[in-house]
């Protein structure tokens, strides 16, 4: 059979499958060459996957990020519907103490929530709504400078 590549419309739909398949192709470059498996690879398998938009049992939506040895988010996007957002911040480095909120002054709307910190291997969750539509960009305040930022985006 022919190897075909697929190239991804850039269609709303098709942009959180972008994002996943973004960090999939990270995780495995972090990786490579790697047979331990060792760290943030091998996450539980009940837990979707990092950067995934879930909807629980209660209706809230559910999305796992992470942040590892590094000055990224991942994923560093991820889109959400108008509502309720329960946002877990994994910090998976072995090293560097991350935290996270939204940037100040920035978005459509504030929102004040935020992980003022996050020893290594320590995750943390945080709930709250959001409303108006577009992009809400997120960082570590400890790494701003050096790039470590996000972006929510809310898509109705
Ligand atoms: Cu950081």
């Amino acid at each position: 059979m022919p190897r075909t590549t697929r190239r991804l419309a850039a269609g709303p739909g098709t942009r959180a499958a972008a994002a996943v398949v973004a960090a999939v192709l990270l995780a495995g470059c972090g990786g490579a060459g790697d047979g331990g498996g060792s760290g943030s690879s091998s996450s539980s398998a009940s837990d979707p996957a990092v950067g995934t938009v879930t909807t629980a049992p209660d209706g809230v939506q559910e999305v796992t990020i992470e942040t590892p040895d590094d000055y990224v988010f991942l994923p560093e996007t991820f889109t959400v519907a108008p509502g309720r957002v329960r946002l877990t911040v994994r910090n998976t480095a072995e090293q560097m103490v991350h935290n996270f909120r939204f940037t100040p002054g920035q978005g459509p709307a504030q929102i004040e929530e935020e992980i003022p910190v996050l020893q290594p291997g320590e995750s943390d969750t945080i709930e709250f709504e959001v409303g108006p539509v577009g992009d809400y960009p997120f960082d570590c305040s400890f790494h701003l400078q050096l790039g470590q930022v996000g972006t929510m985006t809310v898509a109705g």
